[in-house]
């Protein structure tokens, strides 16, 4: 059954989409769980939306790359809040944009460490908290990418294909049981994720140049009205883009 207030754990919860998550859902009265490697960044923002919106907020840092640090922030978090209903596996990123054959072991391993690898151990770590409260919902979060390949994205590109992947086959085993299952697939949106990919802040800022790109805001309303759906019914996925963006390849730049 349905509980008052969810209780949602969240990867990447240090800026972006998983910080804006956190935001929203603290405001619909979730309790939360949020993780990040820069953990002074998640307890800053967990003070302020407990205090805020009266929610309980656990803050842990996590390395997705990690089965030692997922199942720790997993079980810590679980233990603090008792009890788990939702996971958004959000964490991930872009690391550069190689033509495969001159792509970087570090940024090659990064990518489907965190967007591939990182995923599997957060929903395993996660989900018998699920099971156990005998209702959920598991969040991906893909991308376009996942759907149009492009140049200069094959790995990135590869991994989230990857993501839409898992999604499909978690829905398939967890068929049955009363945990919904969503991938949400955002275009361009303005974060830290060019920033992260580009390692040059202006040429950051040319990506968004002319275009209303979508916020982190944007993707965390997607998220929010999955979750508050009801319970028979699965958003599968949810493929959303600025109005700008038509394709990979066809932006309309206003200026
Ligand atoms: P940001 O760079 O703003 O946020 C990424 C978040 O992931 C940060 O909180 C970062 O925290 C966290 N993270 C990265 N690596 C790890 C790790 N190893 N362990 C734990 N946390 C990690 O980017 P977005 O918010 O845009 O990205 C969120 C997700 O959305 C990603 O999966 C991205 O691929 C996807 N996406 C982004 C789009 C965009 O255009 N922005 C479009 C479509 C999908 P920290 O560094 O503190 O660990
Ligand atoms: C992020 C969107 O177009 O940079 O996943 O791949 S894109």
């Amino acid at each position: 059954m349905r509980p008052e207030h969810p209780i949602v754990l969240i990867t990447g919860a240090s800026s972006g989409f998983g910080e804006a998550m956190a935001r929203l859902l603290a405001s619909q009265g979730c309790h939360l769980a949020l993780g990040a490697r820069r953990v002074e960044r998640v307890q800053a923002l967990a003070d302020e939306l407990q205090k805020a919106h009266g929610v309980k907020v656990f803050a842990g840092a996590v390395d997705t790359r990690h089965t030692a640090s997922v199942d720790t922030f997993v079980a810590e978090a679980a233990a603090e809040l008792g009890g788990l209903h939702v996971l958004i596996a959000n964490a991930g990123l872009a690391s550069g944009t190689y033509k495969m054959w001159e792509t970087p072991d570090e940024d090659l391993e990064a990518m489907m460490r965190t967007n591939v690898e990182g995923v599997v151990k957060t929903v395993r770590a996660g989900l018998p908290h699920l099971r156990k409260a005998g209702w959920g919902h598991v969040f991906f979060i893909g991308s376009t990418a996942g759907h149009q390949p492009y140049e200069g994205g094959s790995v990135y590109c590869a991994s989230k294909f990857g993501v839409k992947a898992m999604a499909h086959s978690l829905r398939l085993e967890l068929n049955g049981e009363q945990i919904r299952v969503t991938s949400v697939d955002p275009g361009m949106a303005e974060t830290e994720f060019s920033n992260v990919r580009l390692k040059d802040g202006a040429k950051a800022a040319a990506v968004y140049q002319g275009v209303k790109p979508l916020s982190a805001f944007d993707v965390a309303e997607c998220v929010r009205w999955c979750l508050m759906l009801p319970d028979h019914v699965n958003i599968d996925e949810i493929l959303v883009k600025c109005v700008d963006q038509a394709s990979a390849y066809k932006l309309h730049r206003r200026s």
